[in-house]
């Protein structure tokens, strides 16, 4: 997307925005809950803030392929599945190249606002490339932000050099405080030179993990944890692992399912080892909630992704094509977009606490599936998504829970039966969808299988609530 596309799909959010507060004439904004220094640090970081994430892009790159562990739901042919979809390969980059594809990208998508480094392999692993990337970008551009994550074996070791970068979000993956669970889970890790298995192997990695947790919250730096999932494995145990975590520092807490197609050749994948559905999958983040932050809109994104959270532009960007490319990294304009954004929010905000006002009469939780580009707003048609957002609706609270990723149904002009089945039982547990536009055949086979098509192209909260309200007066 150019700039100048994404300024007029901006002004084009930021008008619906506006419009819809308008109508209802509240000027309030919605009280932040977090220390305004911390919002500040993650304001505009897709991962770190829900927020975020319908407006910011993020991009990786794939400089480490490395690893000194192993999984047992990794296979070394492809990323590091910590923080990745398991199964993809991204092409490896130089530091230089990295650096070249991050200005490239800076200027062709101006509200990219993360660098990652979160693979192939661990980016701890291969310190050298890691931090000779970060240090290239940070000169060039200033106004990116850093961001690392880690299996956490060698953080203890490089928390100084974090700090002394500026990388200011660092994730650590912790699927296990008890080193009983974790030889379930790692059968080996490679510390000082020596190959460690069984107990002592998953005792290593617990220590030195809690020990970079530990450092990073003395050195100011934020913490995300992210764990996998993995039924009969650690999922009762994650609770603990919550708490622990929480205890130490931890900003956010990424709980994600396991995936485990056996076509991917892990060792979870051949042994049948399952991963969490969806209801599971909430149910465990619901109970781990408490004080702490849940982050529920991870997309298990490829070490090489691009893009806002919810699409991928990798494909855009190869090597072959970014290396092509000429950077055109300006500052100035990715201020202005950056500024163009924010009125934007700042409008959404005016717009939920019009909703606020409007709606006080809490009932029973319902789904809502939404299909939208980003902003905030209803704005894609059915037929086009690639996934559904899902909210949690009381006739108050506008709540996002989860995606749901599925294939496109309009193919083309024509819409594909299967894929429509598929549509459908990916949202079956949800009362109504709301799309810019459904097609008569997807109307009447939703309705079929009690899931309400909604037309609209608003505000997800006004018309998540609208829809929330006819509903109970229709009861
Ligand atoms: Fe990348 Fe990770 Fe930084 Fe985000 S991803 S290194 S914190 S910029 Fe985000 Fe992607 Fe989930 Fe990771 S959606 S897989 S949590
Ligand atoms: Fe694979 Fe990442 Fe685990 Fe290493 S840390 S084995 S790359 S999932």
């Amino acid at each position: 997307m150019s700039p100048t596309t994404h300024t007029s799909l901006a002004s084009e959010t930021e008008t619906q925005a506006k419009k819809a507060a308008q109508k209802c004439g509240c000027s309030s904004t919605t009280p932040q809950q977090i220390d305004p220094k911390l919002q500040e640090r993650i304001e505009n970081h897709p991962c770190y803030s829900e927020e975020a994430h319908h407006h910011f892009a993020r991009m990786h790159v794939a400089v480490a392929p490395a690893c000194n562990i192993q999984c047992n739901f990794c296979n070394r042919k492809y990323d590091c599945a910590n923080e990745s979809r398991p199964g993809v390969v991204s092409e490896l980059l130089t530091p230089e190249e990295a650096a070249h594809k991050a200005l490239v990208i800076a200027g062709k998508i101006p509200q990219m606002s993360v660098l990652g480094i979160a693979g192939p392999g661990d980016p701890l692993a291969n310190p050298k490339q890691t931090f000779r990337t970060f240090e290239l970008v940070a000169e060039q551009a200033p106004d990116i932000k850093l961001c690392l994550s880690t299996n956490g074996l060698m953080l203890p070791d490089y928390v100084e050099k974090i700090k002394e970068l500026n990388i200011d979000h660092v994730t650590i993956t912790i699927n296990m405080v008890d080193p009983k669970v974790g030889t379930k889970i790692y059968p080996w890790v490679r510390y000082q030179r020596k190959r460690w298995k069984g107990e002592e192997a998953a005792q290593i990695l617990h220590e030195r993990q809690m020990e970079g947790l530990q450092a990073l919250q003395e050195a100011d730096v934020l913490c995300k944890v992210n764990s996998v999932m993995i039924p009969g494995i650690n999922d009762e145990h994650l609770v603990e692992v919550d708490e622990v975590i929480r205890s130490k520092g931890a900003f956010l807490h990424n709980i994600m399912p396991l995936i485990s197609a056996p076509e991917h050749g892990t060792y979870f994948g051949l042994t049948g080892q399952r991963g969490p559905n969806p209801k599971e999958l909430k149910a465990l983040q619901d109970s781990c909630s408490g004080n702490m932050k849940m982050m529920r809109h991870c997309r298990q994104c490829r070490a090489d992704a691009v893009g806002l959270l919810g699409e991928d532009r990798s494909q855009e960007f190869t090597k072959q094509k970014f290396l092509e490319m000429t950077p055109e990294y300006n500052l100035e304009k990715r201020q202005e977009v950056r500024e163009s954004i924010q009125q934007v929010r700042e409008a959404l905000k005016v717009a939920k606490a019009q909703q606020a006002t409007a709606h006080q009469k809490r009932g029973e939780k319902v789904l809502i599936a939404v299909s939208t580009k980003g902003g905030g707003i209803v704005n894609q048609h059915f037929g086009h998504a690639k996934e559904f957002q899902i909210f949690e609706v009381d006739g108050v609270d506008v709540k996002f829970i989860g995606h749901r990723k599925v294939d496109l149904y309009c193919q083309g002009g024509y819409g594909e039966a299967a894929t429509l089945d598929n549509i459908i039982a990916a949202i079956k547990d949800c009362k109504a969808v709301i799309s810019a536009k459904i097609g008569d055949c997807p109307q009447e086979m939703l309705r079929e299988a009690g899931v309400e098509p909604v037309e609209g192209y608003d505000t997800i909260d006004k018309l998540a609530l609208t829809y929330y309200e006819q509903l109970q007066t229709s009861h």
